[in-house]
C-alpha cells in the first residue's frame, strides 16, 4: 500500500492513525518511495522537544531540484513546467518546458558558481515574479546556497535588514518591475540598501522594464551575457537532509523578523506530500497560485510542491486590479487553470466589485479553490464558492505558517467534506491539540483554545538564522514539549478546526473574551460593509470596548451613517450577543495591510487608543497612506 495519495475519506482516517501510531514508518515510505535519494535515510527522525532539535531523515542525502526537474525529464521533458503570465495582457505568456527549465537553472546554477557562490553561502533574491526568480531559486538549491528571498515590494531598509541578517554575499535583483500601472525601481533599492551592506560582493541583474540604472563596478553584472556563456549542463550538489535549504523572514508582532530556516528533505517531502493530497493534483492539471514567490505560499506552492509533482503551475506578474477586476477570471479561462489558490483579501477586494467582472468567465476549468493566509469570512467564502467556485468545486480552507513550511489543516479535495470558515482537519503527520490557559490540553470537542502540535512534522522550521534561543523561546516554551502555533482555534463537534485568528487578537471586554474574527464577520454580513477591524481600547467601566473601523461597499449609498452605525451594531448583537457591540465605528477606506495582506491590528490598536506617537515598524505596509487618513478621521 502507498501512502503517498489518499483517495477517500476511509483512508484518510486509516493513513492519519498510521502517521500518529508509526511516524518514521509513516515517512519513510513516503519518502522512499516518491523521492530520487542519493542515500536514505536508515534513523528516519530524532527530536528533543524541550532543545527544539528536530530532524528528519537523518543522514540521507538528496537533492531537492533533482527532484524537481531531472527525474522529470524523460518522462515530462517537454510537459509546460511553468506558465509565465506578464503584467501586461498584450504580452505574450511563456511557456517553459521541464527541459527548459532545467537548462536555463543548470546555467544559472553555473554563473552562481563561477562568481564564486559556494555551498552554505546565502544569496538574497529580490525580483520581480518573473520567470528568473524560479530559476535563481531553483539554482541555489542546485549548487546547496541558501537562498532568502526578499518579497521585492520591501523597502531598502527592510531588504538591508534581511541581507545584513544573514550576511547574503552576492544580491540577484532586476533592473525594474511591472507591477499593474506602476514600474518599481527594484535596482535603485537595491542600490540604497547596499550602503548599509558590507557583506554583499557582487549583484547580478536580470532585465525586465529596460529602466536606466547605474551599475556599480566591480560589483554589479548584467546576468543574461553570464547566462549565455555558461553551460546548460550542471551536476547537482549532494546534500545532507538536514543543510539549510533557504532562510524565509517573517515579521514578528514585535522585534525584528525571524529569519526562518527550512531544510532540505524534510520540506520537500512535505510540500510535495501536502500538495498532492490538498489540492488533489493529477497529471494534466494545470495549478495557479496567486502569491507572491517572496511568501512562504509562493515558495511551497508555486514553486517546490508543484515541480516535485511535475506539474504545470503558473508564475502571474501582476495584480488582481490590472487591467481591470476581471485579470484572474480572464487567467483562469486562458490557461484552462485547474486548480486556483488565493487569499480572503483578494476575495474581499474582487467580490466588492461589479459581478459583472466576473460573469464574463464560465470558469469551467477550475476543479478545486483554495484560500490561505488569514481566516476567510462567511461571506466571502460563500461568494468564492459561488461565483468562483461555481458551487460545484471544493473550497479548500488551508491553514499554515511559514514556519510551518507546508498546510496542516486543511479539507483534502474531493475527500473531506468541508464547511465554511472551518480549515477542517489536520493532515496525517499533524497532532493538532487545542490548550486551555492553564497548559493542560483540551479533550472535549466545541471549544475554544491555544492550537498547538504535540509532535514534529517533517516540514516544521527547523531554527531562527543565528538564534536559536528566540526559536526555542518563541515557539516551545509556551506549552513545554509542544509547538505553539500563536494561533487560536475553535473545534467542532466532529473535531473540526476554525481558525479564530492570533491569540493576541483576543479583547477582554467587561471580562468575557471576544475574538476578532467573529465581530468582524458579524458586522461584515450588514449588506453596506466592504471589510471591517475592530480592535479593542481602554474603558473605565469594560476594562476594554470595541473600536471598529469599517470599508463600506460604496460610499455615497448610506448615507445616514448614524442609522448605518445601529444596524451595524445590532448585527453584532444578533449573532454575537449586546457584549460585543462597538462603542465607536469609524468609516475608512481602507485599513493598514501588510503586503501578504494582514491587518496590522497594532497600528488600528494604538489609533484607536489616541496615541499617534510610535507606531513601530510600518516599512511591511501595503499602504502607508491610509495611517495618515485613519488617524485624521480618528472619532
Ligand atoms: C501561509 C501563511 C501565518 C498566519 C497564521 C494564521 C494566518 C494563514 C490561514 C490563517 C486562518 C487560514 N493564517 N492561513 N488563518 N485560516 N486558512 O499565511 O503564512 O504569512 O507565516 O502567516 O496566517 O494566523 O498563523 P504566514
Amino acid at each position: 500500500m502507498s501512502y503517498y495519495k489518499i483517495e477517500n475519506l476511509e483512508q484518510y482516517f486509516k493513513h492519519y492513525n498510521k502517521s500518529i501510531r508509526e511516524p518514521r514508518k509513516f515517512w519513510s515510505k513516503i519518502a522512499s518511495e516518491n523521492f530520487t535519494w542519493y542515500q536514505e535515510s536508515e534513523k528516519i527522525m530524532e527530536f528533543d522537544m524541550a532543545e527544539a532539535k528536530i530532524q528528519w531523515f537523518v543522514d540521507a542525502k538528496v537533492n531537492i531540484v533533482k527532484n524537481c526537474l531531472d527525474r522529470h525529464l524523460s518522462k515530462r521533458g517537454d510537459k509546460t513546467a511553468i506558465i509565465f503570465e506578464p503584467n501586461n495582457p498584450g504580452e505574450a505568456a511563456q511557456h517553459i518546458t521541464y527541459n527548459d527549465l532545467y537548462a536555463r537553472v543548470s546555467k544559472m546554477a553555473n554563473v552562481l558558481r563561477e562568481q564564486g557562490v559556494e555551498k552554505g553561502d546565502r544569496v538574497c533574491i529580490y525580483l520581480p515574479m518573473i520567470p528568473e526568480l524560479a530559476v535563481s531559486v531553483l539554482a541555489c538549491a542546485r549548487i546547496g546556497a541558501i537562498h532568502s528571498v526578499v518579497f521585492a515590494g520591501f523597502s531598502a531598509s527592510a531588504v538591508a535588514a534581511r541581507i545584513n541578517d544573514c550576511e547574503s554575499k552576492m544580491v540577484i535583483t532586476s533592473d525594474g518591475g511591472f507591477r499593474g500601472e506602476k514600474t518599481i525601481d527594484l535596482k535603485g533599492i537595491i542600490d540604497d540598501a547596499l550602503n548599509n551592506c558590507p557583506c554583499v560582493e557582487k549583484v547580478l541583474v536580470a532585465k525586465r522594464t529596460n529602466a536606466s540604472i547605474t551599475m556599480k563596478e566591480g560589483r554589479d553584472q548584467w546576468l543574461q551575457p553570464l547566462l549565455d556563456e555558461a553551460s546548460d549542463n550542471n551536476v547537482a550538489e549532494i546534500m545532507d537532509a538536514e543543510d539549510p535549504l533557504f532562510i524565509l523572514y517573517t515579521s514578528g508582532s514585535t522585534g525584528k523578523p525571524k529569519g526562518m530556516v527550512h531544510t532540505t528533505a524534510g520540506y520537500m517531502v512535505y510540500t510535495a506530500y501536502s500538495f498532492k493530497n490538498v489540492f488533489s493534483y493529477e497529471e494534466n492539471d494545470i495549478f495557479w497560485c496567486t502569491a507572491d514567490i517572496g511568501w512562504i505560499t509562493g515558495h511551497s506552492y508555486i514553486l517546490y510542491g508543484p515541480l516535485l509533482n511535475g506539474a504545470t503551475t503558473v508564475i502571474y506578474e501582476g495584480v488582481p486590479s490590472y487591467p481591470d477586476f476581471s485579470r484572474f477570471w480572464e487567467i483562469i479561462e486562458k490557461h484552462k487553470i485547474t486548480q486556483f489558490y488565493t487569499a480572503p483579501t483578494a476575495i474581499r477586494a474582487l467580490a466588492k466589485e461589479n459581478l459583472s467582472y466576473i460573469q464574463k468567465y464560465p470558469l469551467k476549468s477550475l476543479k478545486v479553490i483554495g484560500s490561505v493566509g488569514e481566516p476567510i469570512n462567511e461571506e466571502a467564502w460563500h461568494w468564492y464558492n459561488d461565483h468562483v467556485g461555481g458551487k460545484r468545486c471544493p473550497l479548500v480552507d488551508t491553514w499554515w505558517q511559514t514556519e510551518t513550511g507546508g498546510i496542516l489543516i486543511s479539507a483534502l479535495a474531493f475527500i473531506t467534506p468541508t464547511k465554511p470558515t472551518y480549515a477542517s482537519l489536520p493532515l496525517p503527520g499533524i497532532q493538532a491539540v487545542l490548550m486551555d490557559e492553564k497548559r493542560n490540553e483540551i479533550e472535549d470537542n466545541q471549544v475554544t483554545g491555544s492550537l498547538c502540535i504535540k509532535f514534529p512534522w517533517p516540514g516544521i522550521a527547523r531554527t531562527i538564522w543565528g538564534d536559536h534561543q528566540r526559536y526555542k523561546d518563541t515557539y516551545f516554551s509556551a506549552f513545554p514539549g509542544k509547538y505553539f502555533t500563536g494561533d487560536g482555534a475553535l473545534r467542532d463537534e466532529v473535531g473540526y478546526y476554525r481558525i479564530t485568528g492570533r491569540v493576541d487578537d483576543v479583547i477582554i471586554v467587561s471580562g468575557h473574551n471576544l475574538g476578532t474574527a467573529p465581530i468582524e464577520d458579524a458586522i461584515n454580513e450588514h449588506p453596506a460593509v466592504a471589510e471591517s477591524a475592530i480592535v479593542g481600547f481602554p474603558h473605565d467601566i469594560k476594562g476594554n470596548a470595541l473600536y471598529g473601523f469599517v470599508i463600506l461597499k460604496e460610499s455615497g449609498e448610506y448615507r445616514d451613517r448614524e442609522n448605518l452605525m445601529k444596524e451595524i451594531n445590532q448585527h453584532v448583537a444578533d449573532h454575537i450577543g449586546p457584549i460585543a457591540k462597538l462603542d465607536k465605528i469609524q468609516f475608512v477606506s481602507g485599513l493598514p495591510k501588510t503586503r501578504s495582506g494582514k491587518i496590522m491590528r497594532r497600528i488600528l490598536r494604538k489609533i484607536a487608543e489616541g496615541d499617534f506617537s510610535n507606531f513601530g515598524d510600518t516599512s511591511t505596509l501595503l499602504n502607508p497612506e491610509i495611517v495618515e487618513e485613519i488617524k485624521d478621521g480618528k472619532l
